[in-house]
């Protein structure tokens, strides 16, 4: 309670204060002020507690909703602005600011319009309301005398899940002289789990021939894990450097786009079941399933869909069949007991819009082009998945034509005569097995697999 009560209680003559012909202390009266509100000031345009000023400011008069700033005008509490950070997104005075400014609308990106190069366009209005998070900022990446080939960082990103969309835009370029490396890599941007489970694969690329590239990628599916800190790694399978003849390495950058809706992402369940493997094919004495052996996952009890996440490539040449980068070789998905053949084979690497390169840019190569983003495949295993199950989930390999894929042109399946050993079945129509790191390297399948789990 304030300390007026009846100005008289201060005044020589209650009769002379109610007449108005004195004030308190000899000073000319106004009309008489009689307490309102129980003495308590409030916002209504009266001197409540008759202390000769009304609605007075540093009396708190108004109660703010959520995340508002008020103020007493005009006899009336007002919202005169939202808190930093917060929006007024229905209109409502009941609900007050309550939509995060982060999460306002923004208009969707069909990132999907752009596939299958993905190359980086303008956003158009999109860009003025996301949020960007730089991962890497022209991370040079390379081998020589320090080897750059990983690299790693950590980021902060937005923590409201009311995005809608999330991008990445990745941008390869050349070292600082301009010294791309001379040849196509595997590389990818990974996702690192904080509690030891596999590294989830972003994205993954192919670098083209002694140039550049930039790549505008939709990675929504991942918008679970994409929050908060997060730490990342960025590898390119590069043997360049400083000093090396054929090029000086590459220079990285990447960002996450967050692009703001008041509908969320599918927030799926990932459930990593291989980090990126290189798995070698075509050895009966190596079989795949001891290199990337079966994993058991228990489906979550209120799913209602399951998908896997999987990216393959192959690579190697001069075997039978000139495996397994230029051959239809498929990567097999086994859910349980049912198998899912993916076709991976891509027969458009010369209309790859990062051209011309320096090499084989426009040969068609199995599961990726050189200077091309690779695009997961997405499949609907929920059938072979059901909520509450215990599943096994395996890769196997095989040719199109559903045979399995043996080398006849490796170390160990010739013949040896007089101390030599001999193939056949050879690409280039050599006889010697042995792998050497030109024209003819093991046969091999490049893979990560992520279940998405919608609950
Ligand atoms: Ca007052
Ligand atoms: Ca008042
Ligand atoms: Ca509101």
């Amino acid at each position: 309670m304030r300390t007026a009560r009846l100005t008289a209680v201060r005044c020589a003559s209650l009769l002379a204060l109610l007449a108005g012909l004195t004030g308190c202390g000899g000073t000319p009266a106004g009309p008489a002020c009689l307490e309102t509100n129980g003495g308590q000031e409030a916002c209504d345009g009266l001197d409540n507690d008759c202390d000769g000023t009304t609605d007075e400011p540093d009396t708190p008069l108004c109660e703010a909703g959520a995340h508002e700033i008020v103020a007493c005008l005009d006899a009336a509490c007002q919202r005169t602005a939202c808190q930093d950070g917060w929006l007024d997104g229905d209109g409502e005075r009941a609900t007050g600011c309550e939509l995060p400014e982060a999460c306002a609308p923004s208009p969707a990106f069909d990132f999907g319009a752009q596939a299958p190069w993905f190359p980086c366009v303008g956003l158009g209005p999109v860009a003025t309301r996301l949020t960007q998070t730089t991962l890497f900022d022209q991370v040079d990446q390379y081998f020589g005398a320090e080897d750059r080939r990983t690299v790693e960082a950590s980021a902060e990103l937005p923590a409201q899940g009311c995005f809608g969309q999330v991008g990445l835009l990745l941008e390869l370029g050349c070292p600082a002289d301009g010294q791309c490396d001379y040849w196509d890599r595997t590389a990818s941007l990974g996702l690192v789990p904080p509690d030891g489970e596999p590294e989830i694969e972003l994205a993954r690329y192919i670098t083209p021939y002694r140039t550049g590239l930039c790549a505008l990628l939709d990675v929504s599916e991942l918008a679970s894990r994409l929050r908060g800190a997060v730490a990342l790694r960025s590898s390119v399978d590069t043997w360049v450097g400083p000093d090396s003849s054929q090029g000086h390495g590459w220079r990285v950058s990447a960002r996450l786009l967050h692009i703001p809706s008041p509908v969320a992402a599918p927030q799926l369940e990932l459930i990593p079941i291989y980090a990126r493997t290189y798995v070698a094919l075509g050895d009966p004495g190596n079989p795949v399933a001891a290199q990337l052996p079966p994993r058991s996952v228990r489906i979550p009890a209120d799913a209602t869909r399951v998908e896997a996440r999987l990216l393959a490539t192959g690579h190697g040449q001069g075997n039978a069949l000139n495996c397994a980068e230029f051959c239809d070789l498929q990567p097999v998905l086994r859910v349980g007991a049912d198998r899912y053949p993916v076709s991976t084979w891509r027969a458009d690497c010369a209309d790859n819009p990062v051209s011309p390169q320096a090499g084989t840019w426009q040969y068609p190569r199995q599961g990726w082009c050189p200077g091309a983003v690779v695009a997961p495949a997405r499949l609907d295993v929920s059938a072979s998945a059901p909520a509450g199950a215990e599943v096994e989930i395996g890769l196997e390999f095989a040719l199109s034509s559903g045979q399995e894929y043996v080398n006849t042109c490796r170390p160990g399946a010739g013949e040896v005569v007089d101390g030599v050993e001999y193939c056949s079945g050879c690409t280039w129509g050599q006889r010697g097995c042995a792998y050497n790191s030109t024209g003819h390297t093991q046969p091999s399948e490049d893979v990560s697999l992520v279940l998405l789990v919608t609950r």
